[in-house]
């Protein structure tokens, strides 16, 4: 044989070998983008069977800022003198929000923090809006919950003091009390994609950093204009929700304390049929969060949060302690964990508590899947839809479009979970029923509650245009159809 045919059998081998690979691949990229249509197919025929009937009242507290978006590799440089990353409670200087920005991007998990710097925070805005990618839009949890809510067709009174520039992006469908400001409050957004580098760090998902300067929001100022509504608005959901805006509060601690103990006030005066929801957030501040625990937590018959937020409530609940970062893709079992222990120990503490509530619902969103614990044959109705709607509206809002298309969604939850790390049981993800539902006895001190679980798996968006706000636009998915 001659040298020349030999190379020519060679490459004919590593052809064929090259074809038979992409073979192998395509089949299997068929095969996953069948699996996601059915899933995707699943979640629609649960959620559209549900959907939502009457015009519910919906209330929504407080406040509101403008968002500025920008890329953070456009605004911050990595340089390796802000070693080692660390988290600061409040940022002052470029350096802590250089190294507060690694210490949370390298885990790719959510954070807000509050700089105290003004002339710092002035100079990043305007830096920020001077590149073409960055563009601005409303923002705060409760305006954009609002607009969700009303979005799905709720009727909607929003708590919020903005300057009418900011009013008129909202629609007039929803009734806005709160007054005029003279200057919106902003908040500077620095998104990351999944994957992406800053100096020596990889982000293991997509994700942002916020940093704000606020004025009006920690004042929560809007809240007597809900006083005096409320009692004649009667809103079948009352939604308490950008609370940590007092951390790191700058007027005072005791200033502080009198306004969460109008907020409980204001929870606490609400007829029974109203049902009230808190949305947690990014907190770091052991004092607020106590307070959250004795004067929030007591009197919400629901909460909302990411797999952050739940970790910390977690830690602060059982420990004492804050956590400022926890694993940004957590499995099934530790999550629903979490609820199970959170749900026990906020039950069992609150049975001493004047004028509490029975907490009956617990919705957790991550970026893999949707998991809403609700109380069997509590005010709470659908939760397996509501656990679809959340999952759709993930992937809806990350990838910003109405309709989703196969072909920027993947399924990164595992092909079964396990319910438990203690002793679970390990169900299998069935594409054609995607949402697994079960019933299980929780005890809290001394009864016993049969509760209901329900899991999502998300279509995560793999072209990911938006991650603020995200966990608004989820929890409202969830909650609108269970009121
Ligand atoms: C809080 O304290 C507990 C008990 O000491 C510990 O197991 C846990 O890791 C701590 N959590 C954080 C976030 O520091
Ligand atoms: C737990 O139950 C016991 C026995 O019924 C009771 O004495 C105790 O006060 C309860 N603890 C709480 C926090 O409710
Ligand atoms: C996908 C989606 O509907 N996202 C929405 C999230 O909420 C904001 C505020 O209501 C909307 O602008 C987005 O369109």
């Amino acid at each position: 044989m001659t040298m020349a045919s030999k190379q020519l059998k060679f490459g004919t081998f590593l052809t064929i070998l090259v074809v038979l690979i992409a073979l192998f691949f395509r089949h299997n990229n068929d095969e996953l983008q069948i699996r996601v249509t059915r899933v995707l197919h699943g979640l629609e025929n649960i959620e559209t069977k549900n959907e939502i009937k009457v015009r519910p009242k919906v209330a929504i507290g407080y406040g509101a800022c403008t968002d500025v978006f920008i890329e953070a590799k456009y605004l911050l440089h990595y340089s390796s003198e802000i070693e080692p990353p660390e988290h600061f409670d409040e940022i002052s200087t470029y350096e802590e929000l250089m190294k507060s920005f690694a210490y949370y991007f390298r885990h790719g998990a959510a954070s807000e923090r509050y700089m105290n710097n003004e002339k710092l925070f002035d100079e990043l805005v305007k830096k920020a809006k001077s590149f073409p990618s960055s563009y601005s839009a409303i923002g705060g949890n409760a305006p954009i919950m609002a607009m969700r809510f009303a979005k799905e067709g709720c009727d909607v009174l929003l708590a919020s003091k903005m300057t009418r520039s900011l009013k008129i992006m909202i629609p007039d469908s929803i009734q806005i009390v709160g007054g005029d400001a003279d200057r919106d409050d902003v908040h500077l957004i620095l998104e990351y994609k999944r994957g992406e580098k800053w100096g020596p760090y990889t982000t293991p998902r997509a994700n942002r950093f916020i940093i704000h300067n606020d004025a009006n929001n920690p004042t929560i100022s809007s809240l007597e204009y809900f006083d005096n509504l409320l009692p004649e608005y009667k809103p079948d959901l009352f939604v308490v929700s950008g609370i940590q805006m007092m951390d790191s509060y700058p007027f005072g601690k005791g200033i502080r304390s009198a306004r969460i103990d109008k907020i409980m006030n204001q929870m606490i005066n609400q007829a029974p049929t109203t049902k009230i929801h808190f949305e947690m957030a990014s907190f770091v501040e052991k004092d607020l969060l106590v307070e959250l625990q004795t004067k929030v937590l007591p009197f919400a018959d629901s909460l909302g949060m990411n797999e952050q937020e739940v970790a910390n409530l977690y830690h602060s609940i059982n420990y004492g302690n804050v956590s400022f970062v926890a694993d940004s893709t957590p499995r099934v079992a530790t999550i629903l964990d979490y609820m199970r222990v959170l749900f026990k120990l906020i039950r069992t503490k609150s049975m001493h508590v004047k004028h509490a509530r029975d907490l009956t619902r617990i919705h957790v969103h991550t970026l893999a899947y949707q998991a809403i614990l609700t109380v069997k044959n509590s005010k709470w109705k659908n939760t397996m839809a509501a656990a679809a709607k959340a999952s759709l509206v993930a992937h809806r809002h990350v990838c910003g479009t109405s309709i989703i298309d196969v072909n920027k969604a993947a399924l990164i939850m595992d092909e079964s979970f396990t319910t438990s790390k203690v002793s679970g049981k390990r169900i299998p993800l069935d594409i054609e029923n995607p949402v697994s539902c079960w019933d299980e006895i929780l005890k809290a001190n001394t009864t016993e509650y049969t509760v209901e679980i329900c899991v999502a798996p998300v279509l995560v968006c793999t072209e990911a245009s938006q991650t603020a706000g995200g966990g608004d636009n989820i929890s409202s998915a969830g909650l609108v159809l269970q009121i």
